[in-house]
């Protein structure tokens, strides 16, 4: 019998999925505490995991509940979460000391994919990775989320990476740190909100197959670390190129009036687009999350059949 290690707390249902090497789903919890305003944010999280199970796989929502590393949250832990009274945004570094200080934390991608690991779980659905800042050669702000992908093994399914970050710039640690940048249906690198950021993937997939087969290689090779899986949002959800750049524009500038800085940022942009662009941001934000759930759920699918 596998033995898990000692800090986890795997749902049943999802430590017998993985026992058994059925398809599950890693769901992070910063994007609920600190990405999203209540309720919508518990909605989204809720409605995230029926998707996923609509489409074959088990849906494990982590977080850090009373310093316990949590697989699998039930609605009142959602909701708890949610409504994010001294949740604190825990990243790599973070973690021990959430742990050891029996803390509730929301886990980012970076730790996220730690924990996912730890359970053995290979396939993580997010809205949107954290990259290089605008102005990191300033600032130094490059997230933590880019050295796990180097590490960990976790595919990583988001809407790319947003245009609060240097695109290009985060392509390149990306590539120095051997993690591949892989596009669903697309060629071209999408920017959450829309679909185009002028930046190209490394590899364009068509069938989700391929892709699951690729995964299992690197792994099989002994090759650490992540890939980006990227989904560009539906066509329909998607925002006006100018609409969202203008608002994005502004709330940086706004960020910098204000000397917000560090882990603040991310959540404080997220929020300023969302009123400038009277929570159209945010509807496209829950859509392109759904729409990953839906391809993540896929890909812990195929991948599953190859690792039996
Ligand atoms: N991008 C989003 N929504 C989010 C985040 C990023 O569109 O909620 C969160 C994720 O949890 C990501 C984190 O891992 O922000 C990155 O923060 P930082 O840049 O401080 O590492
Ligand atoms: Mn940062």
């Amino acid at each position: 019998m596998k033995e898990f290690n000692k800090y986890l707390d795997i749902k049943p249902e999802i430590k017998k999925a993985l026992l058994e090497n059925r398809p599950v789903v890693a769901l992070e919890s910063t994007i609920i505490s600190h990405g999203m305003p209540y309720p919508k944010n518990v909605e989204t999280a809720l409605k995230v995991e029926e998707i996923i199970r609509e489409n074959g796989a088990i849906p494990a929502t982590i977080a850090i509940i009373n310093g316990v590393l949590k697989v699998g949250l039930d609605k009142e832990e959602i909701k708890y979460l949610a409504k994010g009274n001294d949740i604190k945004k825990v990243s790599r570094r973070d973690l021990p000391f959430i742990v050891a200080n029996k803390l509730n934390g929301a886990t980012t991608v970076a730790s996220t994919m730690i924990i996912a690991s730890l359970a053995g779980i290979k396939v993580f659905v997010t809205g949107g990775i954290g990259g290089v800042h605008k102005n990191a050669q300033q600032t130094f702000d490059i997230s933590a989320d880019l050295e796990e992908l180097s590490k960990t093994d976790v595919a990583v399914v988001c809407a790319g990476a947003k245009a609060i970050l240097d695109i290009g710039l985060t392509l390149e640690y990306l590539e120095t740190n051997g993690v591949a940048l892989v596009g669903i249906k697309t060629d071209e690198m999408p920017a959450f909100y829309t679909r185009k950021s002028g930046f190209e993937v490394d590899y364009r997939i068509d069938d989700i197959k391929d892709l699951a087969k690729s995964m299992k290689l690197k792994w099989d090779l002994k090759l650490k670390g992540g890939l980006v899986v990227a989904n560009p949002i539906p066509h329909e959800f998607e925002m006006d190129y100018n609409v969202i750049n203008k608002a994005i524009e502004d709330a940086l500038i706004k960020a910098d009036k204000k000397g917000i800085k560090g882990k603040e940022i991310t959540p404080f942009l997220l929020s300023e687009i969302k009123e400038i662009t009277k929570g159209k941001s945010l509807k496209s934000n829950i859509e392109l999350v759904y729409n990953n759930a839906r391809v993540g759920s896929k890909l812990a699918v195929e991948y599953s059949k190859l690792s039996k």
